[in-house]
């Protein structure tokens, strides 16, 4: 039966594009699907951390996607390293996963810098814990940004080899569901750059705590060339920062970069990037509002990721016992 999962990690303050690519999508989910969001703390480790800063983040965090929508009551919510599935899947599947497949993953590329050797093997073996992630709830679904498409595609590599070699028919292949009119936000700087957490540059992204004045300011300061916007979608094809703020709108306004295009073709940013910035503080401020309201409230957080954790154990734990059963492992 249809089930859904997806994380996020951790670390930094959330921002337009985990909002749009991802958040956005869990929160319409929740009505229809049975969904597992998770907060994944075992892989914001991957990379240098402070263990103080990470307790925060992960309530923080918890406070966020509440503000943002995400409702403990619909979905389970919960931190990853509180259900021991993760960790104990995670080491099967690493002996399913071939080395040649992780060689391929392009987010290790980036994110390992140049010293490749200096890497955690953490971060290397970075997509198997998050196959076991999704396959350790047989998820079926999970909705990410596009930046996410390789690693899902490794998950399903690693299902259909861990059915095959065992003779099971235990992990179902999960499907990538990326969806929405911004499904890669871009950073305001650079039309060719994803919108992230780690770029140094604060102008790059709007994070979904900016008050209304630096949302309007980093919109009228986002880069862009001089020509008016086209009246048509494939006019905005060698244009990525146009076409990253016509997504921005389109996403955030509930439409089409097309209906945006027929409202705003042929006027100059001058118009456009003033009338995008009061369309995000008036969908982003409400969030920041809850935001500030819960992200104090320690107990209520903890009690929320507790119960939360519960609810993901009694499903992930049964699914364990059977992977363990199927590699030959005896019950304990
Ligand atoms: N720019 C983006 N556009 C669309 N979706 C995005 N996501 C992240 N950036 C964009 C989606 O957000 C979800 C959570 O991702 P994560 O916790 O793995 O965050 P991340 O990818 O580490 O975020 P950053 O900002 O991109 O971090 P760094 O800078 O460390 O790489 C995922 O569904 C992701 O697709």
């Amino acid at each position: 039966h249809p089930r859904v999962f997806s994380g996020i990690q951790p670390t930094g303050d959330l921002h337009l594009g985990n909002y749009l690519g991802a958040i956005m999508n869990w929160v319409k989910m929740q009505e229809t699907h049975e969904c597992i969001f998770c907060i994944v703390d075992m892989h914001a480790i991957t990379m240098k951390h402070d263990p103080k800063s990470l307790a925060r983040a992960t309530r923080e965090l918890t406070a966020g996607l509440i503000a943002s929508g995400v409702d403990p009551d619909k979905a389970i919510l919960f931190h990853q390293s509180a259900v021991p599935m993760h960790g104990q899947l995670t080491w099967i599947l690493d002996c399913v996963a071939r080395i040649g497949w992780l060689d391929r993953m392009t987010q290790f590329k980036d994110k390992s810098g140049a010293d490749k050797e200096g890497a955690s093997a953490g971060l290397y073996v970075y997509p198997v814990l998050m196959a076991a992630d999704i396959l350790g709830y047989k998820a079926t679904h999970v909705p990410v940004g596009e930046d996410q498409k390789q690693h899902l595609e490794l998950a399903r590599d690693i299902a259909e080899k861990f059915n095959r070699d065992f003779g099971v028919d235990l992990f179902p292949i999960p499907e990538p569901f990326i969806q929405g009119a911004a499904t890669r936000v871009m950073s305001l700087r650079d039309g060719t750059a994803k919108m992230s957490k780690s770029d140094p540059s604060e102008m790059s992204r709007i994070n979904m705590l900016d008050d209304g004045d630096t949302i309007m300011r980093k919109f009228k300061k986002a880069k862009t060339d001089a020509d008016a916007l086209p009246s048509e979608v494939a006019g905005l094809a060698a244009r990525p920062e146009a076409a990253n703020l016509v997504n921005i709108h389109a996403a955030l306004s509930g439409q089409t970069a097309a209906d945006v295009l027929r409202e705003f073709g042929g006027q100059g940013f001058g118009v456009f990037k003033p009338a995008l910035g009061e369309l995000a503080v008036e969908k982003l401020a409400p969030i920041a509002e809850r935001f500030r309201e819960l992200k104090g409230d320690k107990k209520t957080l903890d009690g929320i990721l507790h119960r939360g954790a519960q609810q993901a154990n009694a499903i992930a734990e049964p699914i364990l016992q059977e992977a363990k059963r199927a590699v030959g492992f005896l019950k304990g």
